[in-house]
């Protein structure tokens, strides 16, 4: 049933980024290729009063190769027409941290424990992801509930991400935001 093709991926049906808001705990990731949040991930979604939803995040990176730092980003999210699907612009508090504009999917969320996000960069010529990142999150940063684990590994395997998530440690490291 999943093909694994980009465009077959299915989203939160009715997103609502009202109760979507407030702090994330990243408790696993897929990493893309290239410099990327290493753990202490936390990320902190808002809506404007405009409406537009944007979001702050924080994680330890390491940067010209060996310099540990706290990566303070920001983003924002461009609409399109399915309310689960986003373009983010993002970048970060200091010229020398990544920016960039990514695709920013909420796979699947219950709004109050788990949310699973997924960001494809580049296709293959076949329609399967080539590079690609996600987070699973929750709302606690000790980890996710045993029912919540469930739901989380069907939705891995859907995205075809299955295997390839590192759990993301919290020790504090980051604990300004
Ligand atoms: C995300 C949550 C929503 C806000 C943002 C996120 C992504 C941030 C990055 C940051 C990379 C930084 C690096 C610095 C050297 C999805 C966690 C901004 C991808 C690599």
């Amino acid at each position: 049933c999943w093909d694994c093709l980009v465009s077959n991926i299915t989203v939160k049906q009715d997103f609502d980024r009202m109760r979507y808001q407030g702090t994330w705990y990243a408790v696993a990731k897929k990493d893309p290729v290239g410099l990327f949040l290493l753990d202490n991930v936390v990320a902190n979604f808002k809506v404007e009063e405009d409406g537009t939803m944007t979001a702050t995040a924080t994680g330890r990176v390491i940067i010209l190769n060996n310099w540990e730092m706290c990566a303070n980003m920001f983003g924002t999210f461009e609409d399109t027409e399915d309310p689960a699907r986003f373009k983010m612009k993002y970048w970060g508090a200091a010229a020398y941290l990544q920016t960039g504009y990514d695709d920013h999917w909420i796979i699947d969320t219950d709004y109050d424990n788990y949310a699973i996000h997924y960001s494809c960069r580049e296709l293959n010529v076949d329609g399967t992801c080539l590079d690609g990142y996600s987070f699973i999150f929750s709302r606690y940063r000790d980890g996710l509930r045993p029912e919540d684990q469930r739901i989380v590994t069907e939705k891995k395997q859907e995205i075809c991400f299955l295997g390839k998530y590192r759990r993301v440690a919290h020790t504090g490291f980051c604990d300004t935001v």
